[in-house]
């Protein structure tokens, strides 16, 4: 319950915002027009997405329809049941990195600014606190500044850094990254990238070419593509995101800054889009500020009423 309590004041603004209207809007009486209209409304201001938001009203209406519902109270719990099944609907949503025995090589990827050096220094911890062996890896050889800032997180959490000299070749990093990562009995090499090149075309083609690099070194089941996705930025930061989904598989999103955004829609986004499970999210600027998603207790820390909780 305390975990749940944390969680829930993580997720304090968007449930003012974002999820505070629905269930106000929820809680009044009537089911017309002006309540499906409202609720669309809220639904994409809160980065649902245009098209899901009308399929999601569609659905409600005629769950109404065929249970003979008429009082929107009541159909509060067809609402919560829908977000958990469009939740569900992405396989594996939730589930941590693990390791199966064997090396596991996490690259991480996405925007600038998004929070994949953060991200990879909080899972990093994370991952070690259970006992894994772990090693970062500084790709993002365009800034120094993005080598020392991962550095900090090495000394912060005592993890080693596989480092080269900016301007170097981050393939070439991310390939000593695994040969160290086995010299060593590692459980995980989290590599760290550019978020930003000279243009968005030489930022595709390193990342392809790091990713190349890494199938050639490891088995398919051993790589995995975390993509880093900044709430904040919603439906824009989805659509970039699907520019990534273009250069290589993603395996799971890291969904960050969750604390600073009042719009809750961009998961049931995410779910339904990207169809890519989010593995993590980020809740703030610190080290535990990062929490493995779980689609059931997200849906009750933001839509759950006060009374039904207990
Ligand atoms: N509030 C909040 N801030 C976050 C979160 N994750 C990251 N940040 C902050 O976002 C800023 C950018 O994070 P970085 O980890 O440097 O982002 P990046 O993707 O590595 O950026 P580049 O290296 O420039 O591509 C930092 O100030 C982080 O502290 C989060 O979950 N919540
Ligand atoms: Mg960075």
């Amino acid at each position: 319950m305390a975990l749940f309590e944390r969680l829930r004041k993580s997720l304090q603004g968007v449930r003012e915002r974002w999820s505070g209207g629905i269930s106000s809007l929820f809680s009044r009486s009537d089911l017309d027009e002006s309540f499906w209209e409202n609720l669309e409304e809220l639904l994409v201001c809160g980065d649902v997405g245009v098209d899901l938001a009308v399929s999601m009203c569609e659905t409600l209406r005629s769950l109404a329809r065929k249970n003979g519902i008429r009082t929107a109270e009541a159909l509060h719990a067809g609402f919560v049941s829908l977000v958990v099944q469009q939740l569900m609907e992405v396989p594996l949503m939730g589930t941590p990195l693990a390791g199966e025995g064997k090396m596991k090589v996490v690259l991480v990827i996405g925007v600038n600014g998004s929070g994949k050096t953060t991200s990879i220094g909080k899972i990093g911890a994370q991952l070690s606190e259970q006992g894994a062996k772990v090693l970062f890896a500084a790709a993002d050889t365009f800034r120094a500044a993005a080598i020392e800032q991962l550095q900090v997180w090495g000394e912060r959490t005592g993890i080693r850094v596989i480092a080269q000299q900016k301007g170097s070749d981050p393939a070439a990093v991310a390939f000593d990254a695994v040969r160290a990562g086995r010299a060593m009995g590692a459980d995980f090499v989290l590599i760290d990238t550019a978020g930003r090149l000279h243009s968005k075309h030489n930022l595709m083609e390193e990342l392809k070419k790091v990713y190349t690099v890494l199938s050639r070194e490891i088995s398919g089941e051993q790589l995995e593509v975390l993509l880093v996705l900044d709430a904040v930025t919603g439906q824009n930061g989805l659509a970039q995101a699907e520019i990534f989904g273009h250069a290589m598989p993603l395996n799971g999103v890291v969904l960050t800054k969750y604390d600073s955004t009042a719009k809750g829609g961009i998961i049931l986004a995410i779910a339904s889009k990207l169809k890519v499970p989010v593995r993590y999210i980020g809740v703030g600027e610190g080290v535990s500020d990062l929490r493995p998603f779980s689609p059931e207790e997200f849906v009750h820390a933001l839509l759950g009423n006060e009374h039904t909780e207990g």
